[in-house]
């Protein structure tokens, strides 16, 4: 339901039978909280969060478009978490395939403002839903609607931050020897080593090409967090450690423990649409016990 959340902003509860739920502020399309059925947090929020536009909102999902990074002439990961979204009153029925009615489609189209820094005319359409047994997926649907006849391209995260038990106890399977680009070292091309990830320090990498498939592995919590992607070939793994952490106003100096980001993305290969076209980008996340190898 549509409800007032922190400092007065409008966010939508989605509730499923079973007892998970999610949270989605319409500030910034920004999944804000997504529990399992047992009421258990599964997304970090920053303490510090500052839920006051312009600022982004500190964890939970914020949506990178449509620009990642600082690499183009847009702010930090572009413009869509600054902008206040709409509700779709009367959205298309969810996919039978699966039980759950609990989603909302969220839309964003470029204000003035933003046609001056990006001239293109797109209709964004963000669908949030939380599956059967609990899953939370997301669905961007992205349309140049430009009528001149201009293609346009951009670049796209779900910058997803997990809530992790400690980060010290984290492994993360399906990236190991993928090439990847380090954003700690210039940007340059690495290959990864052949186990599963696992971190003792500041780590900000956009692993290339990647599965559709990726598991984080809380040991502590004996949870498994599985990304699954279609649309988005690219996956960032980034946690700012102790002194990254320090230097972020919004984000607690030990917080750093209790997250790590993994980033269901399309960035190396830009995504172009001519007028008309239509770029979809899903992901779906589930938290399965630990018991769950990843080979399944
Ligand atoms: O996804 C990794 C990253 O690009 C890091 O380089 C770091 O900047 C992080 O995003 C957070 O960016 P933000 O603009 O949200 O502070």
């Amino acid at each position: 339901e549509l409800c007032k959340g922190i400092n007065g902003l409008d966010k939508v509860i989605l509730r499923e039978s079973r007892g998970s739920s999610a949270e989605v502020y319409l500030y910034g399309g920004h999944v804000t909280s997504w529990k399992n059925d047992h009421g258990e947090e599964l997304l970090f929020l920053s303490s510090k969060a500052i839920f006051k536009p312009p600022k982004a909102i500190r964890g939970g999902i914020p949506i990178c478009f449509p620009q990642f990074g600082g690499l183009g002439t847009l702010d930090q990961h572009g413009f869509a978490r600054n902008r206040t979204w709409t509700i779709e009153d009367d959205p298309p029925p969810f996919p039978t395939n699966t039980l759950s009615k609990a989603f909302v489609d969220l839309i964003l189209k470029p204000s003035e403002e933003d046609m001056k820094s990006w001239p293109h005319s797109f209709e964004y359409r963000l669908r949030v839903a939380l599956g059967p047994g609990g899953d939370l997926m997301l669905t961007s649907r992205i349309r140049n609607t430009n009528s001149e006849g201009k293609p346009f391209s951009f670049t796209f995260a779900y910058h997803t931050y997990f809530s992790v038990s400690d980060i010290s106890e984290v492994r993360v399977e399906g990236l190991e020897t993928l090439d990847y680009l380090d954003n700690l070292r210039n940007k340059e091309r690495f290959t990864e080593q052949g186990d599963a990830l696992t971190f003792e320090s500041e780590v900000d990498k956009i692993y290339l090409s990647t599965p559709t498939k990726i598991a984080i592995i809380d040991h502590e919590k004996k949870r498994t967090f599985v990304v699954r992607k279609d649309g988005l070939p690219d996956a960032v793994v980034w946690n700012p450690w102790d002194k990254k952490a320090k230097a972020m106003a919004d984000f607690g100096d030990d917080e750093y423990k209790y997250m790590l980001c993994v980033e269901a993305a399309a960035i190396e290969k830009p995504i172009t649409l001519k007028p008309g076209e239509e770029w979809k980008g899903r992901v779906e996340l589930s938290a399965v016990p630990s018991s769950y190898c990843s080979g399944q």
